[in-house]
């Protein structure tokens, strides 16, 4: 059985989850993470010294990194559907999803940590709106970007970039305040909605 680190209410840890569903495996979860178990013990951080979550164990085998989990879930566990073979279409998916973890990540943590989580060492207001307007750039280019493909970031098919990918638009939209609308990006996360996995652990009332 897969053992799954992390706590419900982390982005990453969601990644993790969603992409068990999609592949239909099953799966233990513990809660670790900040105000449930700590991360900072010499057991936690011999798993991953980042002392971070999510944490997958199978069997004999420890993985870190959101983004690597999925991809080793969808690799190991049948996923081609997932994570395509074909080395282009691949790329295409695989792009999405370091964007997402490189550049999309970036942009918001800033505004995320002060207006959500309400962090007192992110309340500077030039640098909250910053990181708003760093955050709907991208999100801009995402829904040019949607607005071509009409279906996922990948194109036709949904993949492990739209479970990343997703997961992101549903924290831009879960931002206080007015922000810019994007008609693709909301017509795309509608088509997510129709997804259980997406309901389950994306647009689950956690941000
Ligand atoms: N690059 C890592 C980042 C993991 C990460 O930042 N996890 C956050 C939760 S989303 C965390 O563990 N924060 C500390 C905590 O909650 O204790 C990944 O994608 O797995």
């Amino acid at each position: 059985m897969l053992k799954i680190l992390g706590k419900d209410i982390s982005i990453n840890v969601r990644k993790v989850l969603w992409t068990c569903r999609e592949l239909g495996l099953p799966f233990e979860q513990e809660q670790w993470g900040a105000g449930y178990r700590a991360t900072n013990t010499p057991e936690y951080l011999a798993l991953n010294p980042m002392g971070l979550v999510p944490v997958l164990i199978d069997g004999d085998f420890v993985l870190t990194e959101s983004n690597s989990i999925c991809r080793y879930l969808a690799n190991a566990y049948g996923g081609e559907r997932l994570l395509p073979v074909n080395p282009r279409e691949r790329a295409l998916v695989e792009k999405w999803m370091d964007w997402q973890a490189t550049e999309l990540n970036n942009a918001w943590r800033y505004a995320f940590m002060g207006l959500i989580r309400k962090h007192p060492d992110y309340q500077d207001a030039a640098l909250l709106q910053k990181s708003i307007d760093d955050w709907a750039k991208l999100i801009g280019l995402l829904d040019t970007h949607l607005a071509k493909t009409g279906a996922y970031v990948a194109g036709d098919n949904f993949s492990l970039a739209d479970i990343v990918v997703g997961l992101s638009v549903h924290r831009w939209l879960s931002m206080p305040g007015e922000q810019p609308v994007f008609p693709a990006v909301n017509r795309y996360y509608q088509r997510l909605s129709e997804r259980a996995g997406f309901r389950e652990f994306g647009c689950n009332g956690n941000p």
